[in-house]
C-alpha cells in the first residue's frame, strides 16, 4: 500500500482535543499518513502533541512523521520525519535515524528538485501546488503544471501540498501524483471522516 496517498498535516493552532478527534475521524475515513506539525511551541510541548498523537494511531497501520524535528521523531519513536530546506540535512537526517525510517523532504523551488534524487530520501513534498493561508511563506505555486514537470524530473514519489481541497482533487490526481497532502480541507472539516472519504472517492476518478 502506497502510504503517501492521503497524508494529514495537523493543524498547529488546534488544541489537543480537537486534533486526537481530527486524526480518529481521518483515520476512520480513510487517511494512509500522518504527520505532526508544530511550528512555534517549545519542543516538550510538540513531544507531547506527538505521542498523545502516537497513541492515536496505534495499531492503525498509519504512519506517523514528525514535521521538522529529527530529536522529536526520535524521542518518540516516529515511523518518521519530515524536513524543511532550513532544517537538519537529509544526509545527516539519515544518519540519526537510520534506514528503516521514512525521510520526506520539501522542495519549493527548481534548483531543490534538481538535487534531490541524490538525497537519501523516501520523497518529497512539493511546496506549495497552490497558495493556501495555511502557509503564506511559500517560495512559489507550482500549479498543475509545475507538478507535472516535477513528476517528470525525479524518480521519488511526490506528495503535492498547498491548497488541496475538493475542487482541484480531480485534476490532482490526474497527474497521477503519488500521494495528496491536506491540512484544512480535513483539519477544518465539519465532518473529518466525511471529508476524508470524499477525497479519496474523488481521487478514485
Ligand atoms: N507546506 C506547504 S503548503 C502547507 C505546508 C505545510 C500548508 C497546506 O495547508 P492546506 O490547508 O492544506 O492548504
Ligand atoms: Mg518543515
Amino acid at each position: 500500500m502506497n502510504p503517501y496517498r492521503l497524508y494529514l498535516v495537523t493543524d498547529e493552532k488546534q488544541d489537543l482535543a480537537t486534533l486526537l478527534h481530527v486524526i480518529e475521524q481521518a483515520v476512520a475515513g480513510g487517511i494512509t499518513m500522518v504527520q505532526v506539525r508544530e511550528k512555534h511551541g517549545d519542543v516538550r510541548a510538540f513531544i507531547e502533541r506527538a505521542m498523545a498523537v502516537k497513541q492515536i494511531l496505534q495499531g492503525t497501520g498509519v504512519p506517523l512523521i514528525i514535521n521538522d524535528r529529527v530529536d522529536v521523531a526520535l524521542a518518540v519513536d516516529a515511523d518518521g520525519v519530515h524536513l524543511g530546506q532550513s532544517d537538519l540535512p537529509a544526509r545527516i537526517a539519515r544518519k540519526l535515524i537510520g534506514d528503516d525510517k521514512i525521510l520526506g523532504l520539501s522542495i519549493e523551488n527548481e534548483a531543490q528538485l534538481k538535487v534531490a534524487d541524490q538525497l537519501p530520501i523516501d520523497y518529497i513534498g512539493l511546496s506549495a501546488i497552490f497558495a493556501t493561508a495555511t502557509k503564506t511563506n511559500t517560495q512559489k505555486h507550482w500549479g498543475i503544471e509545475g507538478l507535472k514537470l516535477a513528476l517528470n524530473q525525479t524518480n521519488l514519489p511526490v506528495v503535492a501540498i498547498g491548497g488541496i481541497n475538493l475542487s482541484n482533487i480531480r485534476q490532482l490526481s490526474a497527474t497521477g501524483v503519488d500521494g495528496l497532502a491536506l491540512v484544512s480541507a480535513i483539519s477544518h472539516a465539519n465532518d473529518p471522516k466525511q471529508a476524508t472519504a470524499d477525497i479519496l472517492t474523488l481521487m478514485q476518478g
